[in-house]
């Protein structure tokens, strides 16, 4: 028997209703609820999953309509070995994804969703990545048998009723399923945080634009307009439409002639993206002034302005931050902190006896008593036994409009335009500590390179560099070889090309130190960056692009000698020359669809560092 589908009448779109019809005659759902998005619905889908044990209600006083959710101890990050890429054809989705046929995976995922929801309520939950109506923004809908999805989706996206109006009666929309993959037999106990331990598939299939998802309640497994739409099936889109869609940070410098320029950035995982995007400039750098717009996801397109001038606008697709709690504290990330007074969503972070939440980095002692992630007492003698009272992939869910920094633009329909791409990665040595590529195509080389060090490198030591081109290794929807020559096209698009950096917080020295002070003095390069932009201020130039000179850095404030700066800016040439051996390794690896243009320039590249090593 189904459910009946009680589609409200709000809703116009045929196509949809056939749709959730569909899926629940598959799933066979008890009941069927469409998420109109009010705070009432939040609240009732909070106190039934608190009285279900899956949330914990926090103390009222210190932090207001907040909760904390303990996940099951198997099911705590994305799994990239069971995300798949299921285009027609094998190359589409290239070297760098898991791939199955379409119609194979289908078959298998039919199996796996027939009855997957029996004993459940099948929740049906419209979105809009991108402030509603933006012409920059995209719709989905997501089918999930998770009010724990429900709940983080009304913090993550601009969801509820409202999007439907979008839709009208034949809006197009990304439809989303997904299932925990844990049916309930009648009168069977529900577990705490239902999902299946053994079976996960995230299937996305790029040519019908839809994502399923089987076996998991956590992150970017469950909530689907994340990695899922925002990355994998909006770059497939972005390749189709003449866009981007890019797993980069926004923010906005503002000069102390209140003059703006916004940028958008990449850094692998680990990297410190959060931070970054609401970073605080030092005191003695008067007047400089960082805003956010967003800290994961940039959507980007072209647009043709009033002065006849084409350039990049971007908007943050979502509504909130998804963010690893470990590590946050009033230090690391002051405005970080002020988000999360209320309003929010904890998953696996511990429980002080206050009723209140702790993690490791949180603050340099920590409690005397806490309940760990795993729902166990936890006092400091476990902390020096290593055992962690937060896991350290741990998550707060909040509102961005609630992060004292975020800019004023930051739901403008429109976007704000986007002046510098800056590309990151984490480096022991090799990698100076800025740098700015010659044009856009020697930029889309950098960003198509980019590495991070997987193990702490001494010196001279390089550790296992991964390339994690544009941030993009486990989020690009398609083959990454036509991904970069995507990014070389989009750069003929527009007349006012943003300049693209190379950046690098994490040289380090003899002794094995960081040598950047890092955090706040960030905003020192940031401010060479959007100084380059506007041409006013100089550089030198070198055989990576153009640098800095140590006078063209403003050091108001802080103690740094011309040798210390020299030393996070050199370019040592036999680092270089294992660096773009490195490059063709991987390049190699793209296999025949690597651009020519990328080839050739790593050749020429080659032959400018031996020149100088000669
Ligand atoms: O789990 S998410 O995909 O939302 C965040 C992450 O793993 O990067
Ligand atoms: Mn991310």
């Amino acid at each position: 028997m189904t459910a009946p589908l009680n589609a409200p009448d709000y809703v116009k779109h045929e196509g949809l209703k056939k749709w959730v019809a569909d899926i629940a005659a598959l799933t066979q759902p008890d009941h069927i609820h469409w998420a109109d998005g009010t705070q009432e619905e939040y609240d009732r889908l909070c106190a039934e999953m608190v009285k279900a044990g899956t949330l914990i209600k926090l103390n009222e006083a210190k932090r207001p309509n907040s909760y904390l959710a303990f996940s099951d101890p198997s099911d705590v990050a994305r799994v990239e070995d069971r995300t798949y890429i299921c285009s027609e054809k094998k190359e589409d989705a290239g070297p760098t994804n898991n791939w199955e046929e379409p119609a194979k995976m289908r078959e298998t995922l039919n199996g796996l969703f027939k009855g997957c929801m029996k004993g459940r309520t099948m929740y049906v939950i419209p979105f809009s990545m991108g402030p509603l109506g933006s012409p920059i923004a995209h719709i989905g809908v997501e089918i999930s048998d998770s009010a724990y999805v429900v709940v983080n989706m009304r913090t993550m996206t601009r969801m509820g009723k409202a999007v439907h109006d979008v839709l009208g009666t034949d809006g197009e929309f990304v439809p989303c399923v997904h299932t925990v993959g844990a049916p309930l037999e009648a009168g069977q106990q529900d577990a705490k945080w239902p999902c299946n331990p053994t079976v996960k598939y995230i299937v996305h299939y790029p040519e019908t634009r839809e994502i399923w998802s089987y076996g998991s309640g956590y992150g970017g497994n469950a909530l689907l307009g994340k990695k899922c739409f925002a990355l994998r099936i909006a770059s497939t889109m972005a390749r189709d439409q003449g866009w981007l869609a890019e797993h980069m940070l926004i923010l906005g410098v503002e000069s102390p002639e209140g003059e703006k320029s916004y940028v958008a950035a990449a850094f692998p995982s680990a990297c410190g993206k959060t931070n970054f995007a609401m970073l605080i400039p030092p005191k003695t750098l008067d007047g400089w002034k960082i805003t956010t717009i967003g800290d994961d996801i940039a959507w980007i397109k072209p647009r043709v302005d009033a002065d006849g001038v084409t350039r990049f606008y971007a908007i943050n697709p979502e509504a909130g931050f998804f963010g690893v709690a470990p590590g946050t504290s009033e230090k690391t990330n002051f405005n970080a902190l002020a988000t999360l007074k209320e309003n929010i969503i904890f998953t696996n972070v511990a429980l002080t006896d206050d009723g209140d939440v702790w993690w490791e980095g949180l603050t340099k002692q920590a409690p005397d008593h806490l309940i760990d992630w795993q729902g166990n007492d936890w006092t400091p003698e476990d902390g020096k036994a290593g055992k962690k009272a937060a896991h350290a992939n741990s998550r707060f869910t909040a509102p961005a409009g609630q992060c004292p920094s975020v800019d004023a633009a930051w739901e403008d329909p429109a976007g704000v335009p986007i002046s510098a791409f800056i590309f990151g990665g984490r480096r022991a040595t090799t990698v100076p500590l800025v740098y700015q590529a010659f044009n856009w195509n020697y930029g889309v080389y950098m960003a198509a390179t980019l590495g991070s060090e997987t193990t702490a490198a001494a010196f001279g030591q390089q550790g296992v560099v991964r390339r994690d081109p544009f941030a993009m290794l486990p989020f690009c929807g398609y083959h990454m070889g036509d991904y970069f020559n995507h990014w070389l096209k989009m750069g003929k698009t527009v007349d006012a090309t943003p300049k693209i950096f190379c950046v690098n917080w994490f040289r380090m020295n003899e002794k094995g130190e960081f040598m950047w002070p890092g955090f706040g003095d960030n905003m020192r390069v940031l401010k060479w960056i959007v100084q380059r932009c506007k041409g006013t201020v100089a550089a030198k130039e070198t055989v990576l692009g153009w640098m800095p000179k140590f006078e063209d850095i403003d050091w108001t404030g802080l103690e740094i000698n011309k040798d210390e700066f020299e030393a996070l800016t050199t370019i040592d040439a036999d680092a270089w020359k294992s660096e773009l051996a490195g490059h063709k390794e991987w390049f190699d690896k793209m296999g025949e669809k690597m651009p020519r243009e990328l080839v050739l320039k790593r050749e020429l590249f080659e032959m400018g560092i031996f020149k100088d090593a000669a």
